[in-house]
Order: structure tokens, then sequence, then C-alpha cells
């Protein structure tokens, strides 16, 4: 692991110009690194393919209903389903069929998935969509994804200790948001980059290389209707926040709200609820990746406690409580939730 202290500030070496396509990108920085043996590369690119699938399901989910109603089947024979479940079946797919991936953890499904691939070097923990309240509903969702070297032999059976590795401990990270336009976002562990789908090509262009978001913001994202159970400190901020007219943005999907804070500037909350008191969102495949995104592009992810990237994890579906976006915004609010300065060490996986 390279212990360097990560420093997002600085433009990465192999930046490519807007407008190339992610195929091109992932091959570039694949010759880049003299051992890398393209298993990697292959990876994310059978993500990409799942991911213009799910924005294909997703552009014409209102179509399903009138095109397959109820109990009907579709072309390939299977029962119409819902979109969350549709997007597990294609991520899980692409990744079996890909080769790579020898396990999988899915928001969707309560254990491990096995692929069958037990000579593949990695896994996979994913949320296949994202933002379940607005599926149905033709608002922005997202698909979330964290990719670990596994720690089990290669050829044995892959076991949980593979995904419980730790934030730090992740060799890529990324999210597909499907909005306006459907963007996958992602870093192997240096500069954070997006590419916007050009569904007449069919490909994946680079649209916004290196992000870096902006150090401070006016924007805060959290669900207003839970305010009245929010702790104190939590409150006392945003107060604040409305004091100095801050803009109040809350979509419901983290990834639409994280990706309209990480390009503007602002703060995602989930505090604890009475409802959820360790926070609703799930650490291995919402706030790890998340996190280790934002830490690449300047941000800062947090819960009550300490770093998110810090947090040892001891359940594959465990949840935590999330503060995520601009530096200057997360550190006023744990100087509130936390008065003791939240560990700032920053991540070092890279490959
Ligand atoms: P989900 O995995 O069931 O979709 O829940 C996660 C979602 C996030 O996308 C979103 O930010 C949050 O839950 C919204 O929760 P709430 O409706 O409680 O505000
Ligand atoms: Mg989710």
């Amino acid at each position: 692991m390279n212990t360097a202290p990560f420093d997002p500030t600085h433009a990465h070496p192999l930046a490519l110009p807007v407008g190339t396509t992610l195929d091109r990108y992932i091959m570039h920085r694949q010759h880049a690194f003299a051992f890398a043996t393209g298993e990697l590369s292959q990876l994310l690119r059978d993500i990409a393919l799942a991911g213009k699938i799910v924005h294909r399901e997703v552009n014409r989910a209102g179509l399903i209903d009138l095109t397959g109603g109820m109990g009907q089947q579709n072309v390939q024979g299977e029962n119409q389903q819902k979109l969350d479940v549709i997007a597990d079946i294609r991520f899980r797919r692409a990744l079996t069929n890909g080769g790579e991936v020898c396990a999988l953890i899915s928001e969707e499904e309560e254990e491990m998935i096995l692929t069958g691939n037990n000579k593949g070097k990695y896994v996979v923990a994913i949320d296949p969509l994202d933002g379940s309240s607005n599926i149905d509903v033709n608002v922005s969702i997202g698909t979330i994804f964290s990719i670990y070297r596994r720690v089990s032999p290669i050829g044995s059976e892959p076991t949980i200790a593979d995904f419980l590795q730790g934030g730090h401990e992740q060799v890529a990270a990324g999210y597909i948001l499907y909005g306006s336009s459907t963007m996958l976002v992602y870093t192997t562990g240096h500069s954070v980059n997006g590419f916007t789908y050009d569904a007449s090509l069919g490909e994946f262009i680079l649209s916004h290389p290196d992000i870096k978001t902006p150090q401070d913001g006016a924007t805060y994202s959290c669900n207003d209707g839970n305010v009245d159970s929010y702790g104190i400190a939590v409150k006392t901020y945003l107060t604040l926040c409305r004091k100095r007219q801050f803009s109040a943005r809350y979509i419901g999907s983290l990834v639409a709200d994280f990706h309209r804070n990480l390009l503007k500037g602002g703060i995602y909350l989930y505090p604890p609820t009475p409802a959820n008191p360790n926070g609703k969102l799930r650490l291995l495949y919402e706030c790890y990746p998340l996190a280790f995104i934002a830490e690449r592009a300047g941000c800062r992810a947090v819960n009550d406690t300490e770093s998110i990237l810090n947090i040892q994890p001891t359940d594959v579906h465990q949840r935590t409580t999330l503060y995520i976006g601009a530096p200057v915004m997360v550190d006023e609010l744990m100087s509130l939730v936390n008065p003791k300065p939240v560990s700032k060490q920053a991540s070092t996986a890279a490959i």
C-alpha cells in the first residue's frame, strides 16, 4: 500500500482531454502502470456496460408498465420487475460474465453472492439502484460501487473477510447517476473523473476531468422532515445555514445530492434519527465509495466520531451516519457535533 498522504490539490499527470472515451481512458491509465494486468480495467468496463443497460431500462421505465403489465414476461422470458431488481440482475450478470469478480455484496441481497469465478482477483460491493423513493417517479437515481482486491487466496472460495477490509483498502470506487444525463464518476485512488453517456454513440465520454470540489459552499442537503429528531449540534448547524440563507437542496437520492454538492460545493447530512439510531446509509456500498471519491476530490466524509474511511467494518450491511461535502462546511458541523477534531487521515489506497 502507498503510504504517502494523498494530496487532492495536485492534478494527475496522466490527465486526458475532454472528449476521450471511457474505454480509451481506461486503456491509457492501464498502460501507465507497469504491472497492471488489465483485470481491473476489464472490471471497470463491465460496470460501465451494466450502467449502459440500466440507463436504457431507467429511460424506458415508464413504458415497462405500458408494454408489459403485471405478471407478463419480457422478451427474455423474465417477469417484469421493479427497476431496482432489474439493476441488481444486470450488474450481477455483467460482473459474473466478466470473470474478474469472485463475489459481490449487493444492497438487494442479504447474503454474499458467489459468482463462481474463484480465480477472479476482485470483490465488489454495490448498491445497484439507490434512491428507492425516487425510482418509480422519474427522479434522479444512481448506482454506487466499491472494488477491493480479495484477501482470500486466489482460486479458493471468497469469504466475508474480502469485504471487511476497511474503506482505505478500496482500489476503486464510483457511481453512475441516471439524471438529466447519465454520468459515470469514478476513481482508482488518484484523480476523480466524470464521464457523460452519449446514448447515440453508446459511449461514456470524459466530460469532467480531475474533479475538485469547492472548499466551501452554500447548499445543505438533509431530510427536513427529520430535523426535530436530530441532535442539538446538527440543529444548531442547520440554524446557522438558514441564517446565512444557504439553499436547501434535497433530492432524496444520495448519488444525486452528492454529485451536486461535489461539483458546486455543499454538505449532505444523514444524522442519527429515532428510526435509524446508527444512521440509515450503508457503509460498504454507499458511504465508503462516496467517501473514497470525496477525499480524492478534496471533500471530507465523516460520521459522528471519525472519518468514514477509518470506520472498522463488522457487517457487510452495517449502517452509519454520514456528513459529506465541502471541507469547510463539514469541519464547521463537526466542531459542533464533536468538539474533538475529526481525524483528517487521508486515504492511501491506490493502484
Ligand atoms: P435506499 O438505499 O433505500 O434508496 O436508501 C438510501 C437513500 C439515499 O439515496 C437517500 O439520500 C436517503 O435514502 C433518503 O432517505 P430519506 O427518505 O429517509 O430522507
Ligand atoms: Mg441504497
